[in-house]
């Protein structure tokens, strides 16, 4: 036969398929996604998400509700539309929608936030014997000397010292873990947009933080240990760096997607077979809710003070 199997890449039959790091899984009898109120016992998960193809994620429940409803209307879905429903409706923790091939859930704040809804989501992917599956975060983000508006695609994600990196804490070490984004899929989107009219979007670094106030140099929090120069010094590195917006879970989404072959820019460039990820984030300081065209604009965010100096 001329089936390859290649562990190292987990791909079979030119299918990529997503990997989980983890031997002790195998040895489970049972793997319960706390979280999203699933389970490999209690739900038949192939069935229910192995043809998910995207996974677009983003912080607010209610928003990544709008975006499986819009989705539903964009893909000429015939059954459910308003009442679409959440699949985690179990646990307010997170939400889940389903439209189709596309599987719309929510993360909450923060990099703690998101990690614990990455690491389920990814073992939901792989029970469900997904294959082929892009993960996209379409969250909100404040802008750096950047066009108000503006949709910053995600080249690369930094951390608060502008390098391409996440640190985790495990047991009691720090593990350093690569930021890279998928290229090919920011260029693709970067096309996308331009075919949108009135839509400014541009490729840029993004930088997480583990703060909103303090760690994103804003001055109006319930503490502040800096001076407004010092504040305007700190992003105007930034913006030499390449930052162009911050957020708060760009660096443990790329590591995380990175790591369990969310990713991969070896596939024979054929793009329906290309697994990838990229983040996708609305400049929050003057966002423009009329294009309804793309995910990262369903969602309005006010206007924050400091957020590009
Ligand atoms: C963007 O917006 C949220 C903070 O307001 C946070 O989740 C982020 O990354």
């Amino acid at each position: 036969s001329n089936r390859s199997m290649r562990p190292d890449r987990n791909t079979y039959d030119g299918k990529r398929f997503v990997h989980v790091k983890n031997p002790y899984l195998d040895t489970m009898d049972e793997d319960i996604l706390y979280h999203l109120d699933l389970g490999t016992k209690t739900h038949n998960l192939p069935a229910m998400f192995g043809d998910v193809k995207f996974v677009c994620v983003g912080g607010s429940p209610n928003r990544m509700k709008a975006f499986a409803l819009f989705m539903h209307k964009e893909l000429g879905l015939a059954e459910g539309g308003e009442d679409i429903k959440d699949i985690c409706a179990g646990t307010d923790r997170y939400c889940m929608f389903k439209t189709g091939p596309v599987l719309s859930i929510s993360h909450g704040m923060g990099v703690p936030s998101i990690s614990i809804m990455l690491h389920e989501l990814i073992k939901l992917l792989h029970h469900a014997r997904c294959c082929d599956v892009t993960v996209i975060r379409i969250g909100t983000s404040g802008g750096i000397g950047i066009a108000p508006g503006s949709v910053v695609i995600t080249d690369t994600a930094v951390d608060s010292f502008f390098k391409p990196q996440f640190e985790q804490v495990i047991l009691d070490n720090v593990v350093t873990r690569s930021t890279e984004l998928d290229k090919e899929l920011a260029e693709e989107l970067f096309n996308c947009s331009k075919k949108i009219l009135n839509f400014p979007t541009l490729i840029g670094h993004t930088m997480c933080t583990y703060d909103f106030y303090e760690g994103q140099a804003r001055l109006d929090g319930a503490l502040c240990s800096f001076s407004r120069e010092s504040k305007l010094d700190y992003l105007k590195r930034a913006y030499k760096a390449g930052v162009r917006n911050i957020e708060m879970e760009s660096t443990v989404f790329a590591a995380m997607c990175g790591l369990c072959g969310l990713k991969d820019r070896q596939v024979c460039g054929r793009r329906s077979n290309v697994a990838s990820r990229a983040e996708c984030a609305k400049s929050a300081r003057a966002p423009c809710a009329k294009s309804a065209r793309a995910p990262a604009a369903i969602h309005r965010t006010p206007p924050r003070p400091g957020s590009s100096g």
